[in-house]
This record gives structure tokens, C-alpha cells and sequence, in this order.
């Protein structure tokens, strides 16, 4: 039987495991790549382990996302990632030069590779055949240190593409789309492959938009081809040795195949607060805007932002709409401004910002009191804007630039036609703004920075048989790590404090919820489905851990989200009877029983002391994560030799 392309990456890069579903399977990981949100923890770890220079082929250090300075706490972050990158072989990415994923793919991404990101749109390399993951911080350090990363061996799920996208329908429709199919979850096991021949008209932003955004539906990760488009993008970025084609075979099989007709879609918006609650633009019509903004690794490319600024020439922003602009990077930036798309930008009354992450992450630029709006990003979830009362909604860049300029939400198809955008022959080159490392020989006389903002690192405990504790908060589906450990402007910069960012944990649920965690000493969390979706930050786990927080039941969990949980020692469990979610009521006390012998048998019994039921859980975890589990955490059971 032919293979698919990730089975033939997956294949060449496996160290141990069985390829089959649900199986563990580990990589060889060739290239890292850390934001400083999750990147300054990631060092961290990275240091505890002793390892002196990176062992993998390329790893980078951005700076995108705690760009805003208010205090001591991020320029202090920068300057730590800065000297320990050069000190450990790492490339450091200034603050400035642009968002990870953006410069990543322009700069460092090579078919074929295996890649790891302490950020889940790391799946965003999947646009030029990379096999790229999403990961916990520490999973990072460890593959930096050359360890291997683990994968469960996923279902293959084929998006078969024919026709050809109409003017003003994008790749960020076609994300979209396939989120009102699958939902935020009905990518939760796989790897979703891209094919078909309606490919051929994508370029390499448009199909890394698309695998970006594979991330909102719970995949393993998404990936398309490496073809021709491929070798365009990578020879217009100076780097066509790099190119590598790379095919599923024609008898490949996958578990399910989804068609999309690309000629047959619409102008999509997803509404608040999921992704996947998408409707086409033309239903809301007319809704009233406050906010519009173009940016994140999602739509930044220089493609994206040639199209806004076709569409916003010799126009203006409607008065009652702020409008921002964050370029993905400083080569998109640069360019805008060579050809003049800058001046046109700016004419219309838009706010430049810098090329970072931004608001797509609460990083300033929060809407109105109860304001609506437009964001070309990847995820309204409650909150995440930085104010909880917003409206939030994801369309694609040209729909967010026509309903700038109309005041209202506005489908794009009804402009005039616009001059298509191509790629450029050449982009304009220059890594100025990438540091290389320190040299081997010189690396022991490189400072490490660090920054009184650093607090130490929060020790987990081994497990005992019996765990008595207090259910201290109760949610419901689809709880995100945003729910769990927000971001924003005013607690990003303590990502390296986890005591003083304790306090905002859960805050979007129940703000109550850190003082009665710590009161109740071990504690657990009983979640719906889906629970930890979003993010890789493992603070969403780390800081739960800080709290007390023992062990999360939950009916199901997102796939980094539960790696992290056990990298930090909280062990997940799921409910056998998903109906036993409702027996469960908060504030009760309960007891696991029979923890180590019930984990090697992949079930535990939990015993609600209030009402002396019992419940059956499940405990489906490999023999490597029991030991981690046991031993504390990742940490730990790297440092007694665990690989
Ligand atoms: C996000 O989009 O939520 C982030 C901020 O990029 C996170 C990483 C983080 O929390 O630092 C992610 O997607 O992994
Ligand atoms: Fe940055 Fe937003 Fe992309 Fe996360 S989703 S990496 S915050 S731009």
C-alpha cells in the first residue's frame, strides 16, 4: 500500500513506537522553534538539563508575542532569550522582525523536516510539506537537547480540493469552512492532509493560512505537498536548494476524505465565541463594526496585505472604525513599503503596529466596551481580546478591509474587481535581524541575562496510591487554555513567575478559583470535552500544578494540552460513562484509589466521598508517561535518565 506524506516524513524521522493509531510513536525532530511567551520557561528548562549546545539541525528564538513594554519584565525576557540562544546554538529573532510562524517559513522551513514549536500554530510550516507540531515548552527543551518528541500515531484525514478560489474567496475562507464541517474538535487525532487539484492555485501563504488554522480544529497537525508552488516560494526567498518535492503516493490510503469544491465557496465569519461558528458573510451584512484588524500569523503575508491595500486605495476608514495593521514580518513590512501598498495603507487612515502578534493576543489594541470586532486571527474565545464584553469575529483580510471602509460587516464579493496579487520573483532578503549563535569555542564566555522577573520553577509531586481531594472547580465543554491561564497585555510579562500569574487562574470562569485551590490543598478539575483546547502554553498546566491541582477529569482532552498536563505531573483522566460528568458536583470531596496499579491497567476508581458513589475512570496512558507521572513530572524523569 502507498503511504501519505506524512507516513513517509513520520517513517523517516522514527526513533521507536508501531505505526498504527493510538499508538506511540517517537521522532526525530530536526528543527525547534520557541515564541517568548513560552520561550523564557522552555530555556529554563532547557538549562536544568545541562545539555550545552542544541543537537538539532536548526532551532530559532523568536521574540513576536511580549513585544509591549510597560515595565522591566519583557525587555528583561528579551535580553535572557538573547544570551541563552547565543550561548546554546540558537538563533535569536529580534523583537520586531516579525511574527515566529511568518519568518519561519520564510526563512527556515524546508520541506519534509520534522519541526517543533512552544506554539501551536507551529502547524503553519505544514504549508510547505513540513511535518510541524505544536508543543508544551518543555517538550521543546527536550528536543533541543536531542531527545525525541512524542506523537500519538494519528488517524490521516485527505481534504480533496478541486476548482479554483472566485475573486475576494480566500484560503482564510477555506479554514473556515472546513471548521463548520469538523468543529474545534473534529480534528482531535489526526493529521489532515491537503491534496486535489485545485492546490495548484494556492501559494505557499494561502496553504500555510490554511495549516495554520488546522490548529482551530484539534489536529495533530496539517500538511500539504511540496510541489512547484513550493519551489517558487523557496526560490524567490533565496532558498531553492532547500526545496524537496514531496507526494502522497496514488494508492495512499486515509481514514476519511473530505471534497471541497473551491469555486463553490463564500466570503465565511466565524462568530463569537468558537472558531467554529461559522456562518457566511453575507448573512451578517450590515452589522455595525468598532474594530477591524489585519494581522497574525494567520493573514500577515505580503499577499494578504497587497490585497487590503488594493482594497483600501483612495478609500477611508469608516469614522466609527479603528482600524489596525500588524505585517507578519519585517521582509512583508519592508516590501509594503518598497512598492508603495504602505502609502495606500496609511492614506486610509489605518494604524500601523508593529510586526508581532498584537492584539491576537491581548498584546494592546483591546475593543470598545461591548464593541464588535473584525479580526483576521484565529480565535475569538472569551476574553482573549482583552476585554471580556466583545464581540469577536475571524474573517479573511479582504472582508475585513472592505467592512473597514463600509462601517459594517460587508462581503467582499460585492467590490469591484481588484488586480490579482502573485508572489514576488525575489522577496527582499535580509536577516539582519536574525543573530546567529555564538560560535562552539567562544559559547562558555557568552552571560546568561537573567532578569529578577525570573522566579523559580514550580516542583510537582511524585504520586502516592490514594489521592483524597477537593473537586474545586467544575466546567463544561470546550474549556480553552485561555479560560485556564489567560494572556494579555498585563499577565504575559509574568510568564516566568508562576506564583504571581497564579492569581488569574481560571479568572474567565471563576476568579474565586486560586484562593479556594490553594485553601483545599490537593485539588482536582472536572472538565467537558475537549478541555485545554487552543494554545501550547504550558503554564495552563504548570500553573494548576502551583495551585494544587492533582488531577483533571474531563469526558475529553486536546492533544497538547494533555501532554502538558502530564509534563507537569497532573494526571488526566476521562470518564468511562460520559454521563458520570453530571454526578459530579463542586465542592465534593474525592478519593482515587488504586492509583499505580489502575494506571498500568488503564483504569482507576474514584469514590465521591459526599455521596459514596463510585466511578469508573479511564487512564489510557503509555507505560513512558506512567513514569513521568511518577516521577513528578517531565522534568524529573528526564533528570533521572528517562528518555
Ligand atoms: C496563542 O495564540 O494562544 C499563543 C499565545 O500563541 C499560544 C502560545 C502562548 O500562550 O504563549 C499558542 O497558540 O500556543
Ligand atoms: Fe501570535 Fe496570535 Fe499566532 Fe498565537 S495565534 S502565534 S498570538 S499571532
Amino acid at each position: 500500500m502507498g503511504e501519505t506524506i506524512a507516513q513517509k516524513i513520520i517513517r523517516a524521522h522514527r526513533i521507536c513506537g508501531e505505526l498504527a493509531p493510538g499508538k506511540e510513536v517517537a521522532l526525530k525532530i530536526d528543527q525547534t522553534l520557541t515564541q517568548d511567551a513560552t520561550g523564557t520557561m522552555a530555556y529554563l528548562e532547557f538549562e536544568t538539563m545541562g545539555i550545552p549546545r542544541v543537537k538539532t539541525e536548526r532551532s530559532v528564538a523568536y521574540v513576536d508575542h511580549n513585544t509591549l513594554q510597560s515595565g522591566f519584565e519583557n525587555a528583561d525576557d528579551h535580553r535572557y532569550l538573547q544570551s541563552v540562544a547565543a550561548k546554546h546554538g540558537v538563533y535569536f529573532s529580534r523583537p520586531g522582525n516579525g511574527i515566529c510562524h511568518q519568518v519561519h517559513l520564510e526563512r527556515f522551513g524546508i520541506p519534509g523536516k520534522t519541526l517543533i514549536g512552544s506554539d501551536s500554530h507551529t502547524p503553519t510550516g505544514g504549508g510547505m510539506g513540513m511535518l510541524a507540531f505544536g508543543a508544551g515548552g518543555l517538550d521543546v527543551a527536550v528536543a533541543m537537547g536531542g531527545g525525541a518528541y512524542y506523537i500519538t500515531y494519528p488517524k490521516l484525514y485527505k481534504v480533496h480540493v478541486t476548482g479554483k478560489l472566485r475573486p475576494f474567496v480566500t484560503a482564510k475562507d477555506v479554514s473556515l469552512e472546513l471548521l463548520r464541517i469538523l468543529s474545534v474538535k473534529g480534528g482531535v487525532g489526526a493529521i489532515i492532509e491537503w491534496g486535489g487539484p485545485g492546490i495548484a492555485g494556492l501559494s505557499v501563504p494561502e496553504r500555510a493560512t490554511i495549516t495554520n488554522m488546522g490548529t482551530e480544529l484539534g489536529a495533530t497537525t496539517s500538511i500539504f505537498p511540496s510541489d512547484e508552488v513550493t519551489r517558487a516560494f523557496l526560490k524567490a526567498q533565496g532558498r531553492e536548494a532547500d526545496y524537496l518535492p514531496l507526494q502522497s503516493d496514488p494508492d495512499a490510503e486515509y481514514d476519511r476524505v473530505i471534497e471541497i469544491d473551491l469555486s463553490a465557496l463564500r466570503p465565511m465569519i466565524a462568530c463569537p465565541h468558537s472558531p467554529d461558528q461559522v456562518v457566511s458573510v453575507d448573512s451578517l451584512a450590515g452589522t455595525r463594526v468598532d474594530q477591524v484588524c489585519i494581522g497574525s500569523c494567520t493573514n500577515s503575508s505580503l499577499q494578504d496585505l497587497l490585497k487590503v491595500a488594493a482594497i483600501l486605495k483612495d478609500k477611508t476608514v469608516a469614522p466609527g472604525v479603528s482600524l489596525s495593521i500588524s505585517p507578519g514580518s519585517k521582509q512583508v513590512l519592508t516590501m509594503l513599503s518598497d512598492c508603495g501598498a504602505l502609502s495606500a495603507l496609511l492614506a486610509s487612515g489605518a494604524r500601523l503596529l508593529e510586526c508581532a502578534c498584537g492584539p491576537c493576543i491581548g498584546m494592546g489594541f483591546s475593543p470598545n466596551s461591548g464593541g464588535v470586532s473584525l479580526r483576521t486571527f484565529n480565535r475569538n474565545f472569551l476574553g482573549r481580546s482583552g476585554t471580556r464584553d466583545a464581540q469577536v469575529y475571524l474573517v479573511s483580510p479582504e472582508t475585513a478591509a472592505a467592512s473597514a471602509v463600509a462601517g459594517c460587516i460587508t462581503d467582499p464579493t460585492t467590490l469591484p474587481p481588484i488586480a490579482p496579487v502573485s508572489l514576488p520573483e525575489r522577496f527582499r532578503v535580509d536577516d539582519s535581524a536574525i543573530l546567529p549563535p555564538a560560535p562552539a569555542e567562544l559559547a562558555a564566555q557568552v552571560q546568561v541575562l537573567r532578569g529578577p522577573n525570573i522566579k523559580e520553577f514550580p516542583k510537582s509531586k511524585p504520586f502516592a496510591d490514594t489521592l483524597q481531594a477537593q473537586l474545586v472547580l467544575k466546567v463544561g465543554d470546550n474549556i480553552t487554555t485561555d479560560h485556564i491561564m489567560p494572556a494579555g497585555a498585563k499577565i504575559l510579562p509574568y510568564r516566568s513567575n508562576i506564583p504571581y500569574l497564579s492569581r488569574f487562574c481560571f479568572e474567565v470562569c471563576d476568579p474565586t478559583f486560586p484562593e479556594r485551590a490553594l485553601a483545599a490543598g490537593d485539588g482536582i478539575v472536572v472538565g467537558g470535552d475537549n478541555y485545554g483546547q487552543g494554545s501550547s502554553r504550558e503554564h495552563a498546566a504548570l500553573v494548576p500544578m502551583y495551585l494544587g491541582i492533582r488531577c483533571v477529569i474531563a469526558k475529553s482532552f486536546a492533544r497538547i494540552h494533555v501532554a502538558n498536563l502530564i509534563n507537569a505531573g497532573i494526571l488526566p483522566l476521562t470518564f468511562q460513562d460520559p454521563a458520570d460528568y453530571d454526578a459530579l458536583e463542586q465542592g465534593s470531596r474525592l478519593r482515587l484509589e488504586g492509583i499505580r496499579a489502575g494506571m498500568a491497567q488503564g483504569r482507576v476508581t474514584l469514590v465521591d466521598e459526599s455521596s459514596g458513589k463510585a466511578i469508573c475512570l479511564e487512564c489510557s496512558l503509555t507505560q513512558r508517561q506512567q513514569a513521568i507521572l511518577l516521577a513528578g513530572g517531565l522534568l524529573n524523569y528526564t533528570k533521572e535518565g528517562g528518555q
